[in-house]
């Protein structure tokens, strides 16, 4: 096996070699990206209905977001936060004019924003509420997804995540997800915050009940404890408006961010709150070598500005109507429950269907990509710059592998 090896074979046989196992990839090695498109190696094109999670909504290798990149890193790439650097400034002001919370924070992956939103809630709660030192409590949900460091699988449910990777960070009181009676009960004298997603992704774009959201508001209002959502998959229009928490017409008190902040290019993350929550962060206490860097703000900045240039809020809150519909009126005996908002999907199962993932491969030898989550479900996350014809071919070869 040498470095040049090219066929996939021998790409998968060299990272089985010397990667550590811990995903288990469709065997589809890929080499370009362009909008909604994918190429392997072998110059076979797929649609990805993946979009990388949601990273790449702004379509793979956006051009403009790549040209503020490569100027950037010709430029200035990294300086750290010791010293200051001119793209970070411009970077916080759009964030903040765009989602109207008074303060940004900046971070890399996913799960660090989600580390500093908790940190962000125990120490309000201990400097705000004044509840006692090393007893704050935040209520999340079950099948939620919010990284992977040692404190979040901590409070996750699912098997795979917490692994025999214990002892946990204590502090996190579970409850049902969409059960608004179970986060009362579990709110206490010590509960500082309640933290979700207003979607669950991992749990197969697992939409609560209506009111769900407008429930947890009044409940953290009621009881004088912050609300904090997860929107680093459901945000930034994936659900066809900015956060998916609009759709009730609420506001949080903090939301992470991440994935499509930088439309794919650069690990780019935020937790984002207003002055009351925010102002807990003192010099010193938080933060990240990358944090905020140059190359990350310029990334982060662009990709912004193609969401909101080619209105790729709007365009999914249609395409997504006509996903949902044209969904729904596959003609297959195969499906339990399909759940659609914007242009995300999960489509469920029957149980006898023999699990989602056979039907990914089907799906993969038409030409399209998209990744099973817990068994039985098939989940559609296309980048935001798709099609309507594209949205109406790659529903004609799910329901065609559905019928096989
Ligand atoms: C993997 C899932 C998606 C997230 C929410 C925080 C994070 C994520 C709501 C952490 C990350 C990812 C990570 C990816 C798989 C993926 C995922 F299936 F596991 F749940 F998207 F659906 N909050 N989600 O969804 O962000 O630290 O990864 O940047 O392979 O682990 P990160």
């Amino acid at each position: 096996m040498t470095a040049t090896a090219t066929r996939a074979a021998d790409l998968i046989e060299q990272e089985n070699r010397f990667g550590a196992h811990n995903y288990h990839p469709l065997d589809v090695v890929c080499t370009k990206g362009e909008g909604v498109w994918l190429t392997d190696v072998e110059g076979r094109r797929y649609m990805d209905f993946l979009a990388a999670y949601s990273a790449v909504n702004q379509g793979h290798n956006h051009p403009r977001i790549a040209e503020a990149m490569i100027a950037q890193v010709r430029t200035l790439a990294l300086t750290s936060r010791a010293f200051r650097n001119d793209q970070f400034p411009p970077l916080l002001e759009k964030l903040c004019r765009l989602t109207g919370f008074d303060k940004a924070l900046l971070m890399n992956s996913g799960a660090e924003a989600v580390e500093t939103a908790i940190k962000a809630m125990r120490k309000w709660a201990y400097d705000k509420k004044g509840i006692e030192y090393g007893k704050a409590e935040i209520v999340v949900a079950d099948g939620n997804f919010h990284g992977r460091t040692t404190t979040i699988v901590g409070f996750s449910t699912d098997p795979d995540s917490t692994s025999r990777f214990g002892p946990f960070t204590p502090g996190f009181r579970i409850v049902p997800y969409g059960d608004l009676q179970a986060v009362e009960a579990a709110i206490g004298p010590n509960t500082a915050a309640l933290f979700m997603e207003p979607i669950q992704g991992e749990g197969g774009v697992v939409i609560p009940p209506a009111g769900f959201l407008k429930g947890l508001r009044a409940l953290a209002d009621k009881h004088e404890i912050l609300l904090v959502l997860d929107e680093i998959q459901s945000g930034l229009g994936r659900t066809g408006k900015l956060f998916a928490f609009e759709h009730e017409g609420i506001r949080p008190d903090g939301v992470t961010i991440g994935k499509a902040l930088s439309g794919g290019f650069y690990p780019v993350s935020a937790f984002l709150a207003n002055d009351a929550v925010m102002d807990v962060f003192t010099p010193g206490i938080h933060g990240s070598t990358y944090g905020g860097n140059p190359l990350a703000c310029a990334v982060a900045r662009a990709a912004l500005e193609v969401l909101v240039d080619e209105k790729l809020v709007e365009r999914t809150a249609e395409l997504g109507a006509h996903l949902k519909a044209r969904l729904g009126s596959m003609k297959t005996d195969k499906v339990k429950e399909i759940r659609c908002i914007g242009l995300w999907a999960g489509v469920e199962l029957r149980p006898e269907a023999g699990g989602a993932r056979k039907f990914c491969y089907a799906l993969k030898e038409r030409g399209m990509l998209c990744k099973d989550t817990h068994v039985n479900t098939i989940r559609l996350a296309p980048p935001l710059v798709i099609t309507k014809e594209q949205v109406d071919w790659a529903v004609d070869q799910l329901e065609a592998v559905l019928q096989g």
